[in-house]
C-alpha cells in the first residue's frame, strides 16, 4: 500500500432529492422521490434517487418507480430538474477545483482528489476536508460526504460508510483493520456471480480473501483473483486520474439573485480573473484566448473571447479584457444569472523563456507570486484590489 497518498473520495448526499428539499423547505424531513411519475401505482420508469427520509421504506435508485409508490405511497414524488442539478454539480466541481488540480470526476456527484501536494494548506487531511464540506454547504446549502484513505477504493468505501453529512478518515496502519471485518461485496469488481463463488470457497469478507491461498485465487481466478486479492490487502495501484492536460482554466459564479449592477458584475469578474490567473501561475501556464461567459436571467448563454497576440496569465491582462468584453457586451436592464472567465488556447511551452527576456514582466510576476502565497496563507480576503 503506498502510504503516502491521500486521496478523497466526495459523493453528494441523496444528491436530486437534496437539491429538491433546499429549493423548497416544505419538503425538508419528508421522504421525497425523484424520478418517473408514479402515477398512482401505474407508473412506468424508474426512481433515480430519494431523499434519506424515504431509504427505510425500502425505496431506492433504479427501482421501478411503481413499487416506490407501493412502499412509500405518502411521499412527495418530483421528476428530474436536469438543469438544477447540474448547475448545482457545477458549483461543487468548481469549489473542489480550487482546493486541488487532481480531481476525476466519476459522476454528477461524486470525485476522487488526490489532495497529497494540498492538504497541508488546510492543517490536516481532516481539516482539509473539513473545508471543502463546509464551502459546499455555505455556498450551496448541500451536504457531501467524504473518505479518506492512501488508496482510492478504501476512500471511496469510507465516504459511503459515512453517509449522510459524513467525514470518515482511514489512516494507512487502520486499513486493514477497517477493510477485513466487510462483506467481500464491497471489494471493486466482486458481482453477484463472483461473490456466490467467493461464499462457496467460506469467504465472506475481506479478510477471509486476505487470507485464502493466493496461489489457489490464482488458480480459480486468473488475474481477477489476483486483483481483489491485492485489494484485500489494501493495494489499489490505481491513481487518480486527472481530467486530461488541461486545456483551458476557468472559473464561474452564480448569482444570489440574479444581478443588475454592472459595478458588481466586475467585481466578480475580477476575483474570478484573480483565480485563474493564479492557478495558471501556480502552474507556470499562459494561455492567448479570453473567454467571458455571460448566463442571463433567461438561461441563455453568451462567450465572448479575444484572442492576445502574445500568451498571459497575469491579471491585469485578463481583467482588462474581460471587463473591456463584458462593457461591449452589457446592456442597461440585463438580468445576469451567471458569469464566467476562462483562459484557454495554451502553448506548451513554459512562460520562464519570457520573463527572463522581459524585465518588467518578470518584476510584476515576482509581485505576483508574492501576493498569491500571502493569500494562500490568510485567505482570499487579506488584499483587495480596486476594479
Ligand atoms: P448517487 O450518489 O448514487 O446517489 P445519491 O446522491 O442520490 O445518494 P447517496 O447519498 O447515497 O450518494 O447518485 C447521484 C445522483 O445520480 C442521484 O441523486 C440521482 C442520480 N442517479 C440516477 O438518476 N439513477 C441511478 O440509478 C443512480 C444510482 C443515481
Ligand atoms: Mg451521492
Amino acid at each position: 500500500m503506498d502510504k503516502t497518498r491521500v486521496i478523497f473520495h466526495l459523493d453528494m448526499d441523496a444528491f436530486f432529492a437534496a437539491v429538491e428539499q433546499r429549493d423548497n423547505p416544505a419538503l425538508k424531513g419528508k421522504p421525497v422521490v425523484i424520478g418517473a411519475d408514479p402515477k398512482g401505482g401505474k407508473g412506468r420508469g424508474v426512481v433515480s434517487t430519494c431523499s434519506y427520509e424515504a431509504r427505510p421504506y425500502g425505496v431506492h435508485s433504479a427501482q421501478p418507480i411503481s413499487l416506490a409508490y407501493k412502499k412509500c405511497p405518502h411521499a412527495v414524488f418530483l421528476p428530474v430538474n436536469f438543469s438544477k442539478y447540474h448547475e448545482a454539480s457545477d458549483k461543487v466541481f468548481s469549489i473542489l477545483n480550487e482546493f486541488t488540480d487532481a480531481i476525476e470526476p466519476i459522476s454528477i456527484d461524486e470525485a476522487f482528489l488526490d489532495m497529497t501536494e494540498s492538504y497541508h494548506f488546510y492543517g490536516s487531511p481532516f481539516a482539509a476536508a473539513q473545508r471543502i464540506k463546509e464551502r459546499i454547504y455555505s455556498e450551496i446549502s448541500l451536504n457531501a460526504s467524504i473518505g479518506i484513505a492512501p488508496v482510492k477504493f478504501v476512500a471511496k468505501i469510507a465516504s459511503d460508510s459515512s453517509k449522510p453529512n459524513g467525514l470518515l478518515e482511514i489512516k494507512s496502519e487502520k486499513v486493514l483493520e477497517f477493510l477485513h471485518p466487510l462483506p467481500i461485496s464491497r471489494l471493486w469488481g466482486v458481482g453477484k456471480k463472483t461473490q456466490a463463488m467467493l461464499n462457496q470457497l467460506g469467504m465472506m469478507t475481506i479478510g477471509d480473501v486476505a487470507g485464502y491461498d493466493q496461489r489457489q485465487l490464482l488458480d480459480l481466478f486468473g488475474e481477477h483473483g489476483m486483483h481483489l486479492y491485492a485489494l484485500s490487502q489494501g493495494i489499489d495501484p490505481r491513481g487518480v486520474e486527472n481530467d486530461r492536460e488541461a486545456k483551458s482554466v476557468s472559473h464561474e459564479n452564480t448569482f444570489e439573485v440574479d444581478e443588475t449592477d454592472p459595478e458588481k458584475i466586475r467585481q466578480m469578474l475580477l476575483q474570478l480573473s484573480e483565480l485563474v490567473s493564479r492557478r495558471l501561475r501556480k502552474h507556470q501556464m499562459q494561455g492567448r484566448t479570453v473567454s467571458l461567459k455571460i448566463r442571463t436571467s433567461g438561461f441563455q448563454t453568451f462567450t465572448r473571447t479575444h484572442t492576445f497576440e502574445n500568451r498571459v496569465n497575469l491579471i491585469d491582462d485578463i481583467y482588462g479584457c474581460t471587463k473591456e468584453l463584458f462593457n461591449t457586451f452589457f446592456k442597461k436592464g440585463m438580468r445576469i444569472r451567471l458569469v464566467g472567465v476562462r483562459l484557454s488556447n495554451f502553448d506548451s511551452e513554459y512562460i520562464q523563456e519570457n520573463l527572463f527576456i522581459d524585465p518588467v514582466n518578470a518584476k510584476r510576476e515576482k509581485v505576483h507570486q508574492a501576493l498569491d502565497r500571502i493569500k494562500d496563507k490568510f485567505g482570499e480576503q487579506a488584499i483587495h484590489r480596486g476594479i
